[in-house]
């Protein structure tokens, strides 16, 4: 592997603005809950950071889903080495519509082993109003949420990809016209939490208007984007991740987000097909 040099450090930026006012659960009265307009993260180099920093606060004020009143930026030092995980291979499925779309997701989770009672949560979930910063965890069998927060959801975070590994990942991304770093973010993304034990699958709706093409990942089935998940113009979206029933989520929660991995394509692995 490709070392890259000095010590790593994560970078994330979070935007969001204030809503209208609303009482909250367990809230005081009043309190506004902040809508999520845009988050990013990833692993650098020290030399890297001015570069990304700038790239994170031109996509937070330059957002589809508006402006934001609240950028926050966290740039942490990694003394961890980071864990090495295989890079997931990307396959494509075009749909028509919407419709279509959802069926071509339930026939993948149910390959994954889900139940279709269990999948539909899911894809409510992912597809609701309610935009959360993070994923939602939900149980294999009963379908029960098992985030501890279910407002802000489990962000995925100190994640990266090797820099031999991207450069042909960006390679096989362009022979299908899909070089783009959203897709790129979203495969290592997918990499990190199919490579979690306890996971068992993830299902994703961009939460971008215009983005309509989402994806189905697992260890099994690789990353697998599913285009016209959603109608353009909706604001929608969203990340679910589906748990064995029995798992116990802090372990799952705190390898996704503290557990810092870099993504490496296998020699000779072919990443798009
Ligand atoms: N950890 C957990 N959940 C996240 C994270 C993260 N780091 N980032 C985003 N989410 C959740 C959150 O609920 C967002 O509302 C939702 O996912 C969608 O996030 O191959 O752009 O950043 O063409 O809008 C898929 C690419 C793009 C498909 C996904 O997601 C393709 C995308 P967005
Ligand atoms: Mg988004």
């Amino acid at each position: 592997m490709e070392k890259i040099s000095g010590s790593l450090w994560s970078v994330r930026m979070r935007a969001s603005r204030k809503g209208k006012k609303r009482r909250l659960s367990g809230g005081k009265s009043g309190e506004e809950k902040a809508i999520h307009v845009s988050g990013a993260e990833g692993l650098y180099a020290s030399c890297e950071i001015p570069r990304i920093v700038d790239g994170y606060l031109k996509r937070a004020i330059n957002h589809p889903r508006g402006l934001p009143d609240t950028i926050t930026l966290t740039i942490e030092k990694v003394n961890e080495e980071p864990l090495a995980i295989p890079l997931l291979p990307v396959s494509t499925i075009v749909c028509q519509s919407p419709h279509e779309a959802r069926r071509v997701i339930c026939s993948l989770l149910s390959e994954a082993g889900l139940s279709r009672e269990v999948i539909e949560r899911g894809i409510r979930i992912a597809a609701g109003n309610e935009v959360m910063r993070g994923a939602s965890l939900i149980r294999s069998v009963s379908g029960i949420r098992a985030e501890p927060d279910t407002l802000r959801g489990v962000r995925v975070s100190r994640l990266g990809i090797e820099r031999s590994s991207e450069r042909r990942l960006s390679r096989g991304l362009a022979r299908g016209g899909i070089n783009t770093s959203t897709v790129k973010e979203a495969v290592v993304l997918a990499s990190k939490v199919a490579s979690c034990g306890g996971v068992v699958a993830e299902l994703c709706i961009s939460d971008d208007p215009h983005y309509t093409t989402g994806y189905v990942a697992s260890a099994g089935l690789g990353y697998v984007r599913v285009t016209k998940i959603k109608d353009p113009g909706s604001m929608s979206g969203g990340r679910i991740f589906f748990v064995e029933e029995k798992a116990d989520v802090s372990p799952i929660i705190d390898y996704l987000e503290k557990i810092p991995v870099i993504a490496t394509l296998p020699p000779r692995d072919r990443v798009s097909r």
